[in-house]
């Protein structure tokens, strides 16, 4: 058998700075990759590793060489513990399949396996802002996320409320005019409806993406320009 609260005192063991379980019912009818990606399964485990603030403080309009490394390392730690979280879940007898941090396995539609965004909101780790990314209330953006999907009976957590308000920093602060700044109780139905969705796309991929010291589809200025979790 495995608790919840094993699972959750190992991710921390592990490295995570937060996690939360979701009942998948929670995001039924969330596309993913292949379409029928969740149906095996009945809940999410899902891990947070904070982005350091010192990191992020650096950026303004555009990414740095510093955030690239310091988001591949994030990315490798949360498969690291995705991973180890994954083969013990197997081993006490279910179900577990460790979705990686940060891979694009539909380019045309710019998807991977599963939303973590959506999955973290469903386990009670933030709300999706105006960026339309995952705000915690102690980090704010500033966190990287990794899904685990199993089939082991584990209790889910309450959802939070979105604390967005009247803030518009992340509108007002974004390089393509992307954030649309509109608002909504849990989720806006498309990604349009949040974002102008190709403005983003093209600032990462044409312009930051295509710089020699950075190479990655990054940016950062809607993370960093978030109250939330902010360095006073
Ligand atoms: C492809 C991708 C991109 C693409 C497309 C972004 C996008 N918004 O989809 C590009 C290259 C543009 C990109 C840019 C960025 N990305 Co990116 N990206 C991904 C990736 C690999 C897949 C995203 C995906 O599948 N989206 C599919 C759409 C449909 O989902 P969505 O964006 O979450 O929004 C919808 C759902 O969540 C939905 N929803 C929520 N609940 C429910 C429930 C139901 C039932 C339904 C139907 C819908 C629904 O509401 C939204 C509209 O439908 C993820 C990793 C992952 N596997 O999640 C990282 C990820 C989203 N990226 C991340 C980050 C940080 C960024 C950038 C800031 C760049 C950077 N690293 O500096 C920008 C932010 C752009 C923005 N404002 O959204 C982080 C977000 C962390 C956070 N705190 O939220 C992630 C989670 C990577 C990680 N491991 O942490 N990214
Ligand atoms: S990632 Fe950059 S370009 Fe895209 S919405 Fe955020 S601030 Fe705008
Ligand atoms: S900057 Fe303001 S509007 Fe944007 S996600 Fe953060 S709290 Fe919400």
């Amino acid at each position: 058998m495995v608790s919840t609260l094993e699972i959750k005192q190992r991710a921390i063991e592990l490295g995570a700075d937060l996690v939360g379980i979701a009942d998948l019912q929670r995001v039924e009818g969330l596309p993913t990759v292949p379409q029928k990606l969740m149906e095996p399964y009945t809940h999410a485990v899902v891990i947070a590793v904070a982005i350091s603030p010192d990191v992020l403080e650096q950026i303004t309009t555009e990414p740095t060489p510093l955030y690239l490394h310091h988001y591949l390392a994030a990315n490798i730690l949360l498969d690291d513990i995705n991973l180890r979280l994954q083969r013990e879940i197997m081993r006490a007898g279910f179900r577990a399949l460790a979705v990686p941090a940060s891979q694009i396995v539909d380019k045309g539609n710019w998807m991977g396996h599963i939303s973590h965004k959506a999955t973290a909101k469903a386990a009670g780790l933030g709300w999706q802002g105006k960026s339309l990314l995952l705000v915690t209330p102690k980090y704010g953006p500033r966190v990287r996320l990794a899904t685990l999907l199993t089939n082991a009976p584990l209790e889910p957590d309450s959802m939070l409320a979105n604390r967005c308000g009247t803030c518009q920093r992340c509108h007002d602060a974004c390089p393509a005019a992307a954030i649309k700044g509109g608002s909504w109780e849990d989720h806006p139905q498309t990604r349009e409806d949040a974002l102008y969705f190709s403005r983003c796309v093209e600032k990462v991929n044409e312009d930051f993406a295509k710089r020699p010291e950075i190479g990655k589809p990054i940016c950062g200025v809607c993370i960093s320009a978030c109250p939330w979790g902010k360095p006073k």
